[in-house]
């Protein structure tokens, strides 16, 4: 009861119905200022007159707002009393009536810019000009409205999230400030919620995060999203504030997709002549996920041929690329079939069995026929003939065929310049080689034809070959001297000495080599003048039989040696050795040359004379 007596003013709220509503908050707020003892007694005081230090004004009421008064309780109401308004916007914004009391507001107040006001107020009487009552502190406080709406901050929002999260996976916190009274009602209680993105997003309504709310959120169906939250103040009750603010949502690839041919044949044709290496065609599975969850790991089944082809992946289509890793030959194999397959190359087993993350297709490739030459059936010939067979005879016969399947007829040719002599003929229709005429080994032993094989239709696509042609020996030479031979002997020269060592040679070439045997042309009568030894190895000693030979007895001697050779049959010649007599110097040296000098003194020719001895000698073995 004190307190009141203190005070000795009676304040009535302008504004009861409010005051009413803000009482209890109005009591908390005023504990911290000046402030005179009051607590429940203050309660029971305001039920009885409103006394009390503090008055409310409603911001943003246009003035004049009577806000209040003061009244001392001493004033009888003859105006005796003055009253007297000071401190913060008195006079500017809080008018005082000097003989009510009444304080009414000058221009409107914005709780935003000041929220209470300190004033003082007095009361003197008029005429003696004392204070009736002691100087009371006391303060206004502008009553919140809800003037100010909501605002977003942090703007703009954009999040992204993993498809196929779960129900509650946070997405972003989005936030508003409301510049209203926080502590005052509800002008700046802010309450989110969902205007679009239902049933897939929900917002915490006092916190503001949003968060999933839909189960198995497929990036393949939608890949992303524009959820709008509302925010309201005023506890989200109508009547109040509100802002919307854009929060957009991607969703992020997993690999909840495996890969899927569309077709389940794929058909290609590659030509026969395709070099190893050649692409054949691509293949592709098609995998709804993007990047590292697209990518895509090819293999081939095995199968009969499957080896011939190759796939791999192509890093930028993820196409599988197939190639040829082996040589076709379509008039071996024109078709293979097998089955591709396709695997994720990252496996994710979260979301699908592994046998999800692959895919099967069946490939068929055809082989297309290209014209080829004709291919001989070896790829080169060797063949023997003897020499000197009869013109006609067949060599040998060549054969190559056009595997295309039109399998078109060939033609042979000799390249001329492999039979410059024309020794040879070829049917063009069938390919045997005939000689043309008898073949000599000793002339020729090799015979190394190119033989042509060339289609007759379409492209005269040809090819040729090497054919061998080797002459075998023949027994048709006879053996002749190595050399022509000069020998002679010494007048005075003993019997049994080596006159000449003589050799043989032979055109043919018998496989086991050539072995000569040597004789005296056989006679009568032995030989008195020369022996003939055989050496046994290809050569013959020709020795003296009998001493005293002399250049007044003869000047030459003629000797016939008869030489044989290995073959089969055998062949023989009887070359004739001449022999010359001279008188030679003491050291067995003839200085002029038997036959020379004998031959110069006749003053005839030495073939003449050769000519001359030996009809004679033929003559005087005729009469033997
Ligand atoms: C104020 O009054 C109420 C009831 O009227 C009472 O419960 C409370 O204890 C009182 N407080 C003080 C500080 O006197
Ligand atoms: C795909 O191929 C790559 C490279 O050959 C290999 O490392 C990976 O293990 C393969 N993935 C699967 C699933 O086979
Ligand atoms: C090749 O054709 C010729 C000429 O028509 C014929 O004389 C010869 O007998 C044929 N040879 C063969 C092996 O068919
Ligand atoms: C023919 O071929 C044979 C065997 O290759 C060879 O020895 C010979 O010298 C060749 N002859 C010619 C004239 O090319
Ligand atoms: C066969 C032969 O030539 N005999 C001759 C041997 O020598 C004597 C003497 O010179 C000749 O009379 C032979 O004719």
């Amino acid at each position: 009861m004190n307190c009141s007596a203190l005070l000795h003013m009676l304040i009535f709220s302008s504004v009861m119905g409010f005051c009413e509503t803000n009482e209890k908050q109005a009591t908390r707020q005023s504990t911290g200022l000046h402030q005179l003892n009051r607590k429940n007694s203050t309660r029971h005081r305001l039920k009885r007159g409103w006394i009390w230090t503090q008055f409310f004004v409603q911001e943003e009421v246009p003035a004049p707002q009577v806000i209040g008064q003061l009244k001392s309780d001493s004033d009888r109401g003859d105006n005796s009393i003055k009253y007297i308004l000071t401190g913060e916007g008195a006079g500017e914004l809080f008018h005082i009536n000097e003989y009510t009391g009444k304080i009414q507001t000058l221009k409107r107040l914005d709780r935003e810019e000041k929220a209470f006001y300190l004033l003082r107020g007095q009361a003197i009487d008029r005429r003696s000009n004392q204070p009736i009552e002691p100087e009371s502190e006391f303060i206004i406080k502008v009553q919140d409205t809800n003037d100010n709406m909501p605002q977003f901050i942090n703007e703009p929002y954009v999040a992204s999230i993993p498809e196929m999260c779960p129900v509650g996976t946070t997405v972003v916190q989005v936030t508003a400030t409301d510049a209203d009274d926080p502590l005052y009602g509800n002008n700046a209680k802010l309450i989110y919620s969902v205007l679009q993105g239902e049933p897939y997003f929900s917002v915490e309504p006092k916190t503001g995060f949003v968060v999933t709310s839909w189960p198995n959120m497929d990036r393949e169906a939608q890949e992303s999203y524009q959820v709008i939250v509302q925010v309201k103040d005023m506890m989200g009750l109508s009547g109040g504030h509100s802002a919307t603010t854009t929060v957009t949502v991607s969703l992020s690839d997993v690999n909840d997709n495996g890969p899927a041919f569309h077709h389940n044949l794929f058909t290609f044709a590659v030509a026969e002549s395709a070099p190893v290496g050649t692409t054949v065609g691509r293949i592709m599975a098609d995998d709804a996920d993007v990047g590292v969850n697209a990518r895509m790991n090819y293999s081939l089944e095995e199968a009969e041929g499957s080896d011939t082809f190759q796939i791999h992946t192509d890093p930028v289509t993820q196409e599988g690329v197939i190639v040829l890793a082996k040589p076709l030959d379509y008039e071996t194999k024109r078709r293979f079939v097998m089955a591709a397959e396709a695997i994720n190359d990252h496996i994710d087993t979260r979301f699908l069995s592994y046998n999800e993350f692959r895919d099967r297709t069946t490939l068929k490739i055809f082989v297309k026929d290209v014209d080829e030459p004709p291919v001989f059936l070896a790829q080169e010939y060797e063949w023997k003939i003897q020499e000197n067979m009869a013109a006609g005879t067949t060599v040998g016969i060549v054969s190559a065929r056009d595997w295309d399947v039109v399998n078109n007829p060939v033609r042979y040719y000799i390249d001329k310049g492999s039979d410059m002599k024309k020794e040879f003929r070829i049917d063009p229709d069938n390919g045997t080689i005939t000689i043309v005429k008898a073949l000599d080994r000793e002339t020729s032993a090799w015979h190394n034809l190119t033989i042509t094989a060339k289609e007759t239709k379409q492209n005269n696509l040809f090819s040729s070959v090497l054919v061998f042609i080797k002459v075998l020996d023949v027994n048709d030479n006879a053996p002749q001297f190595l050399q022509s031979y000069h020998p002679f002997i010494c007048e005075g020269v003993q019997s049994g000495e080596l006159v000449q060592v003589i050799s043989a040679v032979d055109q043919d070439d018998p496989p086991e080599g050539h072995h000569f045997y040597f004789s005296m042309v056989p006679e009568k009568h032995i030989n008195p003048n020369f022996t003939l030894r055989d050496n046994q190895d290809n050569t013959a000693s020709i020795l003296t039989r009998r001493s005293s030979f002399t250049r007044q007895d003869r000047t030459q001697y003629l000797l016939p040696i008869v030489i044989m050779d290995s073959g089969s049959p055998a062949l023989t010649s009887t070359p004739t050795l001449t022999i010359g007599v001279c008188s030679c110097n003491p050291n067995g040296h003839c200085p002029a040359g038997g036959v020379e000098a004998f031959a110069l003194s006749m003053g005839l020719s030495i073939h003449t004379l050769i000519g001359i001895l030996v009809s004679l000698l033929t003559l005087t073995e005729q009469l033997h």
